[in-house]
């Protein structure tokens, strides 16, 4: 029987008219050009403030309904959800992450019933579960067992997209893990049903502190130079959107935002057929946070124009903390 290409499959594009429309382009800052990051704790009611990131908060699934229903009713389209749990369950293989107490798969069928429209991306990534906390599994020695982890990674993709996932974000930065995952979603027919963003172009960043302080994700040792792009990295920066591309990845993902908006710009130009995401990463978000809070500069304003660097450089979805705060400024205020 035919057996058509990975990336030759468009239907895991356009399933979704959101999926449609970012595939169709979209020039302003609009709620489709949003998507949020959401924490979410196996404690299904507690609820706390990221020390780290001002305003930021990590979510038990008793909360969500409460605190999505008016980020959706002012046009909210998408999420991207993180799981957080306690130390005492993690292991070496990240087995929670796609277990029956796990805080996501808890969530999925739950948020789908609340808010049929919102789509909903999964991050699928080893360190929230890992008592190593890095993103793959390991060898003995502690370095990355690639083959192992491109499989565990494509388990719990799937375990994901069955539970209802829109869409699976593997942030582990692995090499062929775009491929396992295609091929993972092809096994049990769910090809056209769930869209892969892939976190292609990651940068070994310092901007990402405040976000393992939320997920509680450090790398226990060592660190993550590994597997993610050294920072000064151009050529590989490409050579990794093009194994992504010819993996068969849906969207693409630059990560970091700002001091990558030169790389946004390439890979946009690269790939103009491909959605294209940047991350405003935890970093980002408390640096703008607190030179606002110290009046060393207006939120609004340079919000608003560090969002739009982001669109002239390309990006055609932002994932920020700042969402709900967007939000409320894009609503039209009378101007009498
Ligand atoms: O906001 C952020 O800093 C995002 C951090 C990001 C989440 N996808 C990763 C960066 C990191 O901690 O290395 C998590 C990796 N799975």
């Amino acid at each position: 029987m035919y057996q058509v290409e990975a990336k030759n499959r468009l239907q895991s594009s356009i399933f979704h008219p959101l999926l449609r429309e970012w595939h169709s382009g979209n020039l302003q800052i609009t709620p489709v050009n949003l998507m949020y990051p959401i924490f979410i704790l196996n404690s299904p009611d507690e609820k706390n403030e990221i020390i780290s990131m001002p305003g930021v908060y990590r979510y038990g699934i008793n909360h969500l309904e409460e605190m999505l229903k008016p980020l959706v009713a002012k046009g909210l389209k998408s999420v991207l959800l993180f799981g957080v749990i306690d130390d005492d369950l993690k292991n070496t293989f990240g087995t929670n992450a796609d277990s029956n107490d796990n805080p996501i798969i808890k969530a999925l069928p739950l948020l789908r019933k609340w808010f049929p429209d919102l789509v909903i991306a999964c991050d699928v990534c080893l360190c929230p579960y890992t008592n190593h906390g890095h993103c793959g599994i390991l060898y003995d020695d502690g370095t990355i067992n690639n083959k192992e982890s491109i499989n565990r990674i494509a388990e719990i993709a799937v375990s994901y997209a069955k539970a209802g996932a829109h869409i699976v974000a593997p942030s582990d930065m692995m090499d062929g893990r775009i491929g396992a995952i295609k091929k993972a979603l092809d096994n049990v027919n769910l090809t056209n049903k769930v869209s892969v963003l892939s976190y292609a172009v990651k940068f070994a960043s310092g901007f990402y502190g405040p976000f393992r302080d939320a997920s509680k994700s450090s790398p226990k040792f060592g660190d993550r130079k590994c597997y993610q792009l050294p920072p000064g990295s151009n050529g590989l920066a490409s050579r990794a959107a093009a194994r992504d591309v010819a993996e068969g990845a849906d969207m693409l993902m630059v990560k970091p935002g700002l001091a990558y908006l030169d790389i946004l710009r390439k890979t946009k130009d690269t790939y103009p057929d491909y959605p294209l995401f940047i991350y405003q990463v935890s970093g980002e978000y408390a640096m703008i946070y607190h030179a606002a809070k110290n009046n060393a500069i207006n939120l609004k304003d340079v919000l608003l124009e560090i969002l739009t660097s982001m669109k002239r450089a390309g990006a055609d979805c932002i994932i920020t903390y700042f969402t709900p705060y967007i939000l409320d400024m894009l609503i039209p205020k009378s101007k009498y």
